[in-house]
């Protein structure tokens, strides 16, 4: 039987500085008197991981007893940011650490800030992945994520003259929040060669042999769900040497550095986290990352599902595998290597168990973000996999065939390997081929996934097999602990924090929109958020922004299909505007903050280029005193998720404008309107749906449509291309040196004078500034914002992630939740 042990909460602020001080004086060997915020930081977090590790412990061991089915969440990213903050309101005791921190003689949020970021992620999608762990925890839903500890994050953005440079992001210094499991170690194989034979019994068998060995070993990271006592784990694995030792006898004879290749070598798997964003790179090193961590996380679902003592039929009955993108594709042909190889099951059995068991999330349909893998590369490093992903092609093409018989191209279109030089993997056509079902992450997304680059699966296995689950933010994160103001006053109106369980809840605040206490609350509380971010922004860039301006936001990964360089050349646009304006003219202006933050991968030119041009504008603008207060433009360096905390509740609006059929859904949007910001936004991804439940008039919608890109950017390259007016007069500035060196920019311009305009920067310019020129209108009627303000809240309760997960368990894991029992 299991046994409780009731997680206790601190019942008084004493008890919780009795804790931290033990902490900080014996775990941390501090004394009282020199302890800083830092060790002060050490001790709260002990603290509140001795409660979390009950609560971990009971609920690992209730799962276990109960041996239910359990989703398993493969994601290579998981951007989780702070964990204190989370932990303290998770478990309802935030107050309670305020007081008692503050009798030690500090401020809880200078406490706070003393945490690193976990950032293990890029952006979106890892960011999905952690918002889906809060959920899964507090829903109750037996889940484990797996994934990679990297010892480097996501790196650091430094501007320096305007330009980014990386730094690494070595995070691991004090992690109170990950506890290593050297006894959770699994040897993984790497290269060799497969030997086939005859067993005892005459059948063929297969045998991967030789080779190299890596060590997995698992680092636990507690997930704790919010107001329950459910505590989740997250699995992150670490490579090392096999051995684990140096070689002595190589050290002995003066071979000092080759004496510790083998141990540096393997470490190297997981030591850093590739930064690129909705791009592919075919690095051997990722596929090995992606290799170590599907075996490792596979082995111990297998080893865990064994202890159960069922039979392998039951396998998709006890275990869900969700996979993050197709960066854990592989984890298909390793379960029927598994199967077949280790545990003998015929190919046919084994494949209806992997099938049943594997389903995947797709979340961009960007052709240079669709994985494909070499095949002379997989042959070298997995050569029995390679055989697999041959013999399941085979299998797929023969009953293509004999559906289809008399279509024969559509064999080369829909085979699993690409006929190039070299012949390619097409890892999404292996995870659609592997999996019972296949998401995309809104409506429009998941629609096109079904015309374009999954067409022919649809007509293969019906459109059944495919289907939507639109992304959804955890309402704890993203408004609770990033603005608890705004909680606080939507909870004393609704009369409880249960909003924060069921954000449908939120529709009753549409009951309050015109009560006037409440209204100025509201306001005072948005203005408060941005005077928070009018700080950050003096004490990082030294500039001073008036809060009572509109912050005009974009915050996000610098990418050209995301349109920040829109943004940047409707900046200098509305900048020629004003300078044309008599200062009398000028009064009548809103004033206007323009906040752009993001980091671009490390190889990508294009968007490094659009980082410098922000910075350049921003220097000739701010230093412009025509203009004065009614311009200014800032550049947040190294946004992540805490900075995010700060500028998501400090909108008045944010952008929301890639072209129209490339973001595949975006979660940021729902940040930003759940904490009372609108938005301005293209037709594409889960913007549509939001207009859908806030309604046409509490958006600003503009530019073309996603049915007509591809008309459109045919007329550019064969038609005749008319370069936008305004656009035009853009150019000559930036071409005339105003922003800096000319040459600079030369790239960004001419990708879209003489190179096709891709992105539709020049199609849809006009109707962005004239979209803006409407956000200017309506910012001068208050009133008329803040209703929009709160409205537009009210109606966002579609998009918490809870939802997001329920419909997972529904329809795609046949999963049911597993409450935390009350006695033993
Ligand atoms: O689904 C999460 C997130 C979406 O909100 C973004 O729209 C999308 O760009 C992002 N996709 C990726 C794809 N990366 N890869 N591979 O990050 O997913």
């Amino acid at each position: 039987a299991w046994i409780k042990h009731t997680p206790k909460p601190f019942s008084t602020p004493e008890e919780f500085e009795k804790d931290a001080i033990r902490h900080i004086e014996t775990t941390l060997a501090r004394s009282m008197y020199n302890c800083d915020e830092l060790a002060a930081y050490s001790g709260t977090a002990l603290a509140f991981r001795d409660r979390l590790i009950m609560s971990w412990n009971q609920t690992q061991q209730q799962h276990t007893f109960a041996d239910q089915k359990r989703v398993y969440y493969l994601s290579l990213e998981f951007l989780m940011g702070r964990a204190l903050d989370n932990a303290m309101l998770n478990v309802g005791q935030k107050d309670v650490a305020a007081k008692g921190l503050a009798d030690l003689g500090f401020r809880i949020e200078d406490i706070i800030n003393q945490e690193h970021d976990a950032a293990l992620g890029n952006g979106g999608l890892g960011r999905l992945a952690a918002c889906f762990l809060d959920s899964l925890a507090s829903l109750d839903f037996p889940a484990w994520g797996y994934g990679l500890r990297y010892r480097y994050g996501i790196f650091k953005q430094e501007i320096i003259d305007g330009y980014q440079v990386e730094v690494p992001d070595y995070w691991l210094d004090f992690n109170p929040w990950e506890f290593p499991r050297h006894d959770v170690a699994v040897d993984i194989q790497f290269y060799g060669h497969v030997n086939r034979y005859q067993n005892d019994e005459g059948k063929t068998v297969s045998q991967w042999e030789g080779g190299e060995i890596v060590r997995a070993v698992a680092y636990d990271v507690p997930v704790p769900g919010y107001g329950t006592e459910t505590t989740n784990n997250l699995r992150l694995w670490s490579s090392k040497a096999a051995s684990g030792e140096f070689d002595f006898q190589k050290f002995n004879s003066g071979e000092y550095e080759s004496s510790v290749a083998d141990q540096q070598r393997a470490e190297t798997i997981s030591a850093v986290l590739y930064p690129n964003d909705n791009l592919d790179r075919g690095k051997e090193l990722r596929l090995k990352q992606q290799y170590f961590w599907c075996a490792a996380s596979l082995h111990d679902i297998v080893r865990r599902f064994k202890k159960g003592g069922h039979a392998w039929k039951d396998f998709p009955n006890q275990v869900a595998i969700q996979l993050n993108d197709t960066h854990p594709t592989l984890a298909i042909p390793e379960l029927q290597r598994i199967l077949v190889d280790v545990e003998g099951l015929e190919w046919d059995e084994a494949w209806i168990i992997v099938h049943k068991t594997f389903s995947y999330t797709n979340h961009t349909v960007l052709p240079e973000a669709l994985e494909k893998w070499s095949v002379p590369l997989m042959q070298l490093l997995l050569p029995r996999h390679l055989q697999i992903i041959y013999d399941i092609n085979l299998q797929f093409l023969q009953f293509v065939e004999r559906t289809f018989p008399k279509e024969r191209e559509v064999l080369s279109r829909v085979s699993i390997i690409e006929e190039s030089q070299p012949k390619m993997v097409r890892m999404a056509y292996l995870a659609v081929i592997g999996s019972h079902k296949v998401n995309g992450v809104a409506e429009l997304h998941s629609d096109l996934i079904k015309t374009t680059i999954f067409q022919d699966f649809v007509k293969i296995y019906g459109p059944d097999k495919f289907t939507n689950v639109t992304n959804g933010i955890t309402p704890r994160r993203w408004l609770h602990q990033a603005n608890p103001r705004l909680s606080a006053l939507i909870a004393s109106k609704l009369g409880s924090y249960d909003f924060l369980k069921d954000l449908t809840q939120l529709n009753k605040v549409e009951n309050f929109v015109q009560d006037q206490e409440f209204r100025k609350e509201w306001r005072e509380i948005k203005l408060a958020n941005k005077a928070r971010l009018a700080k950050h922004i003096k004490d990082t860039t030294g500039l001073e922004v008036d809060p009572k301006a509109l912050f005009d936001i974009q915050v996000k990964r610098i990418h050209e299909y995301k349109r920040q360089q829109l943004n940047i050349f409707g900046v200098i646009h509305r900048w020629l505007a004003l300078k044309a304006l008599s200062p009398e003219e000028r009064k009548a202006t809103v004033p206007r903050v323009f906040i752009f933050g993001g980091k671009a991968a490390p190889g990508y030119w294009m968007a490094k280029t659009v980082i410098h041009l922000i910075n350049q504008v921003g220097k000739v603008i701010n230093a412009d005193s025509d203009v004065g207060d009614l311009l200014k433009v800032v550049f947040v360096e190294d946004y992540n998720v805490s900075k995010a905390e700060i500028i998501v509740p400090a909108s008045d609006i944010s952008e929301h404008i890639s072209t129209a059929g490339t973001e595949a859904s975006g979660t940021s949007n729902m940040k930003f309107v759940l904490n009372g910001g609108l938005i301005i936004g293209t037709c594409d991804g889960a913007n549509i749906e939001i207009t859908r439940e806030i309604g046409e008039n509490n958006i600003f919608l503009f530019g073309n449509l996603a049915e007509d890109v591809e008309e459109l950017r045919h007329g550019h390259l064969y038609g005749n291309y008319q370069l936008d007016e305004g656009l035009a007069k853009v150019f000559d500035e930036i071409r005339n040196g105003r922003f800096g060196d000319a040459q600079a920019f030369t790239a960004l311009i001419n990708a879209i004078v003489d190179h096709g305009d891709y992105y539709l920067v020049s199609d849809d310019f006009n109707s962005y500034c004239k979209t803006q020129e409407l956000i200017d209108e309506a910012y001068k009627d208050q009133e008329e914002w803040l209703t929009k303000s709160i409205t537009s809240v009210a109606r966002m309760g579609f998009f918490s992630s809870d939802r997001c997960i329920e419909e997972y368990a529904e329809t795609i894991w046949n999963l049911e939740p597993q409450k935390p029992k009350e006695s033993a």
